[in-house]
């Protein structure tokens, strides 16, 4: 009896399992939107600051050749005052570009939105599909629309050198509709100081459907016509956004590379304030403010520049606000350059040579994601600068969804290339990743060890001083109690019944090629009972975690144990034995507690230094001595943030409140609550693992 039903509860576990993977695959897509272009986006935004006036550490050394070497082509110009990184003779004298003229009552000028026509609703969400935009929109707004200046003030008196570098424009494609691409491409002409603009690169990858008709033959004659050299590479077969741009820069022959995408608008004065800085100091790296347009509308609206780039222990790129600090360290004015942590990676100038020498890009990453960290950790820890220019404007139109297909699946993609950014670059700080995602053991990354013999042989710095000096205020807790013990072996571990009907349940975190990789497998192994061995897979722990624990509930009634391998960290309540899991909930909502599945993920908790408990960039928070305890973003300044915590004790103790975090009671028996300190098992908390600061 226990059989069948056993069977049709795995059955059941089996359907619910596929659903689910199905609605995590929508998931992610969804949330990674249109980030196959590599800009990550859908998932945040920014602005921030240019300036060419406060010229910093290495420009100094420039300082003299710049005019040593001022050829005659220049000589009439008055160049003091002035620090260029380049020999004077290779820079092009430029002039601002005429704004692009206005024509009110067509759809779209000045950036305003387009309503559908009435009777047109129907054929909008046809063309919608499409690309996952408003290409009916779209099509209807001119090439060369106008644009607010979105600027502040102050950008727009800025005095940029009067000479500055070359830059080729590189843009990747993919299956892009014609008029988002040439309007790109017209936005860029019409916006950059024309001396300045060496060509434009616009490399297919491999577009394909019915887009092969206008993206071939139509695309190579009509870019001929342009007053800009523009060429059109193709991939062979689909490289995604890495390979396809490392063949793009290539080609370039300007000084400067300008990474854009392909369905973006630059606005007035857009590429100035990029060069300025490159100009100043070959090693800087420069971002516009990425404003956005609607996908709906084709609406252009401008974004915060009191943003800037960050990541959390899943390496998502997510945007932050800017701390107190770098807005002193700029003197509290907004058009000066901001130094980001990280970028989204989709739009980007850089000096080619440095470009080179840098590392150009991982080529063992594949398709999308992560390359954008990867580039920033690089930049900063090999001795570059990671700016955004707040004076620099591109819109880019944000999907919800991507419309591109992910060769291999877009969360092994991603899982992969972001774990050779944690084996390369992220030193001891590679464990939070590992912990929050168990499938990224198992996925084959591949050989780092070039990446690796790269970071020797530039000589950068380490993980840690990134961290403590260009980004204190990230969610890595910088000193921490090492929380996780590394799996030692996947094996077998039996239940503790005493009854030979043993069922046991085999977690194996392992290769299997055959499958998918990066898949989470757990081995059911019921040979003793009924001499069979089940397999349960699951693309998540969140999915995997929700099948063994519906068999473990399923078991329990019959007087069976069921239990499989834990290596992963977690905080259990002595009494309950329970542990603290934040259910997957966001910033804002409660903590909770669950069964303990020994499998990371969301009960993987941080101690920190600052007295943090911290899971990913939440911290436990108690703003209320009653409680609840709450999730929310660390903001690193004690506070409600504070928590002490000792071994022998086993209390979590709330510093501001002085009570003690305790189990649920049962008015809600997920929910730990905040009680007045008695030192029952009720209040004790056991951190596992051995426990050792991480600093020296
Ligand atoms: C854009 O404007 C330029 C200059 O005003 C003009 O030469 C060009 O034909 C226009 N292009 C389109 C596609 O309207
Ligand atoms: C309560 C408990 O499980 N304690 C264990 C924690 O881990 C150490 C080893 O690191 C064990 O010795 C304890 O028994
Ligand atoms: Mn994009």
């Amino acid at each position: 009896m226990f059989r069948s039903r056993l069977r049709v509860h795995t059955c059941k576990i089996v359907l619910i399992t596929s659903m689910v993977w199905f609605a995590m695959d929508v998931a992610v897509i969804m949330y990674y939107s249109d980030c196959s272009t590599g800009s990550g986006w859908g998932c945040g935004r920014i602005e921030s600051g240019m300036a060419t006036s406060p010229r910093e550490g290495r420009a100094d050394h420039h300082k003299g050749r710049a005019i040593r070497n001022h050829q005659s082509e220049h000589e009439d110009l008055d160049l003091s005052g002035w620090h260029f990184d380049y020999p004077v003779g290779q820079l092009k004298r430029w002039e601002p570009r005429p704004t692009v003229p206005d024509h009110p009552g067509l759809p779209g000028e000045m950036g305003k939105p387009v309503r559908t026509p009435p009777g047109q609703e129907v054929l909008m969400k046809e063309k919608f599909k499409l690309n996952q935009f408003n290409l009916l929109a779209s099509d209807s707004i001119s090439l060369n629309r106008s644009l607010p200046d979105v600027r502040l003030e102050g950008c727009k008196s800025k005095n940029y050198p009067p000479l500055m570098p070359t830059t080729s424009i590189v843009i990747v494609f993919h299956n892009e509709a014609w008029s988002t691409l040439l309007r790109t491409v017209w936005s860029i002409i019409q916006r950059s100081p024309r001396p300045l603009l060496q060509e434009i690169l616009l490399v297919d990858d491999a577009s394909e459907r019915e887009c092969i008709d206008y993206l071939g033959l139509e695309l190579e004659q009509y870019v001929k016509t342009l007053p800009v050299s523009v060429k059109v590479l193709r991939t062979v077969e689909r490289s995604g956004l890495i390979r396809a741009r490392l063949l793009g820069a290539k080609e370039v022959t300007g000084q400067v590379i300008t990474f854009l995408d392909a369905h973006v608008e630059c606005t007035e004065g857009w590429l100035e304030p990029l060069l300025a800085r490159i100009a100043e100091d070959r090693t800087r790296v420069v971002c516009p403010i990425i404003d956005v347009i609607s996908d709906e509308t084709f609406e252009y609206v401008t974004a915060s520049d009191m943003t800037w780039g960050g990541f959390n222990w899943k390496l998502n790129f997510r945007w932050y606000r800017v701390p107190q600090r770098e807005m002193e360290r700029r003197g509290g004015d907004r058009t000066q350059p901001l130094k980001t942590p990280t970028m989204a990676g989709g739009l980007f100038a850089i000096d080619k040579e440095y470009f080179e020498k840098i590392g150009r890009y991982d080529e063992g990453m594949d398709i999308w994601g992560g390359e954008n960290l990867e580039m920033s950790f690089r930049i900063w820890q090999c001795g570059g600068t990671l700016e955004i220019s707040p004076c620099s404007h591109v819109g880019h139109v944000f999907r919800d969804k991507s419309p591109y297909s992910f060769p291999g699946g877009v969360v092994n993609v991603v899982m992969k290339n972001s774990a050779r950014v944690a084996e390369v670059w992220m030193d001891e700080w590679r464990d939070f990743f590992f912990e929050m995602n168990p499938g990224a053991r198992s996925v084959d990354y591949g050989d780092v060890s070039e990446r690796r013999k790269l970071r020797k042989d530039l000589k950068c710095k380490s993980f840690r001083w990134f961290l403590e000096n260009i980004y204190p205020e990230s969610q890595m807790p910088l000193d921490y109690y090492y929380l996780g013990e590394r799996p030692r072996q996947s094996g077998f571990t039996p239940g503790k019944s005493t009854t030979d009907r043993i069922l046991a349940l085999r977690v194996l975190v392992e290769r299997r090629r055959e499958f998918r990789q990066g898949m989470l497998a757990a081995y059911v192994d019921l040979k003793k009972l009924f001499d069979s061995v089940h397999l349960i897979f699951a693309e998540s722990l969140e999915v995997l975690v929700m099948a063994l624990e519906a068999l473990h509930e399923e078991a329990k009634p019959l007087g069976l144990e069921v239990s499989w391998l834990k290596t992963k960290v977690q905080i259990r309540n002595v009494e309950t034995q329970s542990c603290l899991d934040t259910l997957g909930r966001k910033s804002g909502e409660n903590l909770g507690t669950s069964y303990c599945h020994g499998l990371g993920g969301n009960q993987v908790f941080a101690h920190t230094k600052r007295q943090q408990i911290m899971s990913d960039d939440n911290c436990l928070d108690a703003s209320n001595p009653s409680g609840p305890v709450k999730l929310v973003r660390c903001h690193g300044m004690g506070g409600n943030q504070m928590w002490s915590y000792t071994q022998k004790e086993g209390s979590l103790k709330h510093a501001n409140s002085g009570r003690c975090l305790q189990k649920p009671d049962s008015r809600d028996v997920t929910l730990p609550v905040l009680k007045t300190c008695d030192g029952t098992a009720a209040q004790q908390w056991v951190m596992n693992g051995s426990f050792k600061w991480q600093a020296n």
